[in-house]
């Protein structure tokens, strides 16, 4: 068995797992990241789409900020539509804040590059990836590579693995609380070398479910309408997918609708669920391995980041002036966020999605709920601050 060392052990180099290594890496802690998967199939995964102000803050700090800064779209709004009527949520007039529209694809790219230029150490199709003695202060990860096993003895292990991953699953079940929402529904997307519908992300209403119409840039865009759970994607040709897209935006929207090729095409499940206890031992969970959140919010991604920049910050603390108050609070900290932007991510699914077997009444309650935010500055102004992101509490208290 070969022996690794490291301050950090991290599993997972999706967003959360790069980033950490990165923002530990500029304040002088090590790190080895270690991923199940190769490195052109986590950049080509293709995911979330809009980023928070913090979000961009906390990648600018990372040192991935130029590209995005260059090639993002800024946003000052975006529409929700329902009953053939549109109300623009403002979100620079209301909050002062934008957004970015930058694929999660770029942000990993850029964190790749930039772990690559510091010669950080991340081990790509790694397999076996198991946990040890987290309960202990010496933790080790132990994994095998082309066929040779190794072992990582560590001060700490971050589980970055999504919601799939082995880390959460190491934390006995006497000690954490797991809360979960599955939702009768996924979300078909489609990504298409197109000039988008709008300038800005419209979520759509309609009697035949939910529609997001959104974007790369100005010549790719990026669809989603609500399909029933367990659907098959061949199932989905091209063309009925496109006429469905239309038919949900509605008329005016449907005209300017360019149509094309699909570059991707797929389903994702839609979840809501959150580990109750981030934190076991010397094991520390961040991003999807904590939390899921249903797309409809744009939330996923963000959370994440926001994770991580707190984790990243708690371990600096640790390492480089003997304050063990981040880490401490780092799950109590972080679930507080996390919970105010889960409620945010399932009131947005619950207002635009068909549910198979809502009643009359409650549809009636969804509509008169949009028709409340159509007519009222206040409500539009709560939803600004949350699609803008919440702000981050200080972890060192
Ligand atoms: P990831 O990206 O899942 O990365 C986890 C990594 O861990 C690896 N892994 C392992 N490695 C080693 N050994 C093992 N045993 C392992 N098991 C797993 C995996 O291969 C992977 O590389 O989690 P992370 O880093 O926490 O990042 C979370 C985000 O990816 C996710 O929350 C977002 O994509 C969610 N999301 C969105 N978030 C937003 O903020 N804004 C959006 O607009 C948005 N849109 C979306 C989304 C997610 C979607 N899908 C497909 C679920 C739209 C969609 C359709
Ligand atoms: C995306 O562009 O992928 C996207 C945008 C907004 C969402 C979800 C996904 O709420």
């Amino acid at each position: 068995m070969e022996g690794l060392k490291t301050q950090v052990a991290i599993i997972g180099a999706g967003p959360a797992g790069l980033l950490l290594s990165q923002l530990l890496h500029l304040v002088g802690i090590s790190s080895i990241v270690l991923e199940r998967q190769t490195r052109p199939h986590v950049e080509g995964r293709v995911r979330a789409g809009v980023l928070e102000q913090g979000t961009v803050e906390v990648l600018t700090r990372a040192g991935v900020g130029a590209r995005l800064e260059n090639e993002g779209q800024r946003h000052s709004g975006f529409s929700i539509s329902a009953n053939s009527k549109t109300c623009r949520i403002a979100l620079e007039d209301l909050t002062g804040r934008h957004v970015t529209v930058y694929g999660q694809t770029e942000v990993t790219k850029d964190l790749m590059a930039a772990r690559a230029a510091a010669d950080g150490e991340l081990h790509f199709e790694v397999s076996n990836v198991e946990l040890h003695d987290v309960e202990s202060d010496a933790p080790s990860v132990t994994f095998s590579k082309g066929g040779v096993s190794h072992r990582i003895t560590c001060s700490f292990i971050a589980g970055c693995d999504g919601f799939h991953g082995p880390s959460r699953q190491v934390i006995p079940r006497e000690r954490k609380l797991e809360h979960e929402r599955v939702y009768p529904f996924g979300w078909l997307g489609i990504l298409a070398d197109v000039p988008p519908c709008d300038e800005e992300l419209v979520y759509a209403r309609s009697a035949y479910g939910f529609a997001l119409a959104s974007m790369r840039s100005a010549t790719q865009s990026r669809y989603y309408i609500q399909c029933r759970a367990g659907e098959n994607v061949a199932d989905w040709s091209e063309d009925r997918l496109w006429d469905e897209i239309r038919r949900r935006l509605g008329p005016d929207m449907a005209s300017h609708v360019v149509t094309g090729p699909a570059v991707e095409k797929g389903i994702a499940p839609i979840r809501s669920f959150v580990c109750e206890a981030m934190q076991h031992g010397r094991l520390f969970l961040a991003g999807d391995a904590a939390h899921i959140v249903p797309p409809t919010g744009a939330k996923g991604l963000n959370l994440a980041v926001g994770d991580v920049q707190y984790l990243a910050t708690a371990f600096d603390a640790y390492f480089n002036a003997s304050n063990e108050a981040g880490l401490k609070r780092y799950a109590d900290v972080a679930l507080q966020r996390i919970w105010k932007t889960q409620r945010f991510s399932w009131m947005m699914t619950n207002l635009l999605h068909d549910f198979d077997d809502s009643d009359s009444f409650t549809q009636r309650m969804q509509l008169a709920e949009l028709d409340d935010i159509f007519s009222s500055t206040a409500k539009q102004t709560a939803i600004a601050e949350n699609y803008a992101g919440l702000p981050y509490d200080n972890i060192l208290g």
